[in-house]
């Protein structure tokens, strides 16, 4: 199941649970911890007094009063020290604990603020990849809807120290795409203008190379529009290319792949994948259509191949698109690690 990154408040959310960065003694705080006790009433406060406290890297579950989540998982994180005390164990363990106590009260939605990255002082950075790590894990073998809330700007401008190589890339193909000179600008646009001409405006040969907008399909040299035509569309609706689905299910089957792992490892939801499963005319969304060529690790050719059966194309006038084609390009195929750049560049997320 999905993990999604989203930028909010975290009390506003309509999930089964949200977890709460708390401290051990569990009576309330500052930061994410004291918006979600005023938002909650004070009902929290008094059954987090029957708790007896929460030890760091452990999680404890209450109801969620007047907020819109059903439960609060107060969980409580490590202290940043310098990282050579054990922080990063017991943040996963904050982590980890937490989804098992969501699974274990059958929640199906969890949100999750980035715990210890606040007063505790964990870096920002490490604090969210750590947390994407973990999740990710979690959710290669469970169903769950997992949110990950970043809160401040600050915690999600990593993108320059993390993703140096993704703003290298960025720069060199998104941004001359959209700076090339009036000239070029107009070379194009007279290029542009040629192929949209009419077919009489174009050489009288109608299947010379020059030409290629006049016949673009096999058997229409030399006929009349009327002559034939509906014999050939039928014949070339007959012999129609493999589709999106069909090539999905046979690169599935090709890598041996579950249908689970694919959707998963796509960061697909069981759902969407049945309805493709059952419609073989589906048409995903360009987001979904790359998240299954990172999910089967294809080639960039046979990514182009895949899009272009959804009706997309790549194209370097679309900052989302460099940056999937840049991981693709160094065939590194975890989503969840595209999706923290796509989401440090402001970017929709692969699948999810
Ligand atoms: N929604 C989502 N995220 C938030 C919100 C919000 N409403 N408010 C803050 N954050 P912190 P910690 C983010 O300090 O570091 C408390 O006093 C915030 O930007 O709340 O684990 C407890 O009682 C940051 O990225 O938690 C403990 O004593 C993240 O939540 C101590 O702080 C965590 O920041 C725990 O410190």
């Amino acid at each position: 199941m999905p993990l999604e990154i989203i930028r909010a408040d975290i009390t506003t959310l309509h999930v089964d649970a949200i977890v709460n960065a708390a401290n051990e003694t569990l009576l309330g705080g500052g930061g994410v911890d004291g918006a979600i006790h005023r938002a909650a009433g004070p009902q929290l406060l008094a059954e987090c007094r029957t708790l007896g406290g929460c030890k760091t890297g452990e999680a404890k579950l209450t109801r969620g009063y007047h907020l819109p989540a059903k439960y609060v998982i107060h969980t409580v994180g490590p202290v940043w020290q310098g990282g050579g005390c054990g922080e990063e164990a017991l943040l996963t363990a904050a982590y980890r604990n937490s989804l098992l106590l969501a699974e274990e009260h059958h929640c199906e939605s969890v949100a999750f603020p980035l715990i210890s990255a606040g007063v505790y002082g964990y870096p920002k950075a490490q604090a969210i990849r750590v947390a994407v790590n973990t999740i990710s894990a979690f959710l290669t073998d469970h169903e769950l809807r997992v949110l990950l809330v970043i809160f401040d700007r600050a915690a999600f401008q990593i993108s320059e120290q993390l993703f140096a190589g993704v703003q290298a890339y960025i720069d060199q193909h998104y941004v001359d795409a959209h700076t090339d000179d009036r000239s070029l600008q107009l070379r194009r646009m007279e290029r542009y203008a040629a192929a949209k001409r009419p077919a009489f405006d174009q050489a009288p040969s109608c299947c010379e190379e020059a030409a290629p907008y006049a016949a673009p399909f096999p058997g229409t040299c030399g006929q009349s529009a009327a002559e034939g035509s509906e014999s050939d569309l039928q014949h070339l609706l007959q012999q129609l290319d493999e589709g999106f689905a069909d090539m999905l299910f046979r690169k599935i089957d090709e890598k041996g792949m579950k249908d689970s792992d694919c959707y998963k490892r796509a960061n697909v939801d069981r759902k969407l994948f049945s309805k493709i499963r059952s419609n073989p005319q589906y048409r995903p969304s360009k987001a979904t259509a790359l998240a299954f060529a990172v999910a089967l690790e294809l080639s960039p050719e046979e990514t182009a191949e895949l899009l272009q059966k959804a009706g997309y194309a790549l194209s370097h006038a679309s900052k989302f698109d460099v940056i999937v084609e840049y991981f693709i390009l160094h065939r590194n195929y975890n989503i969840f690690e595209i999706n923290e750049a796509l989401f440090a560049f402001d970017q929709k997320l692969l699948g999810a």
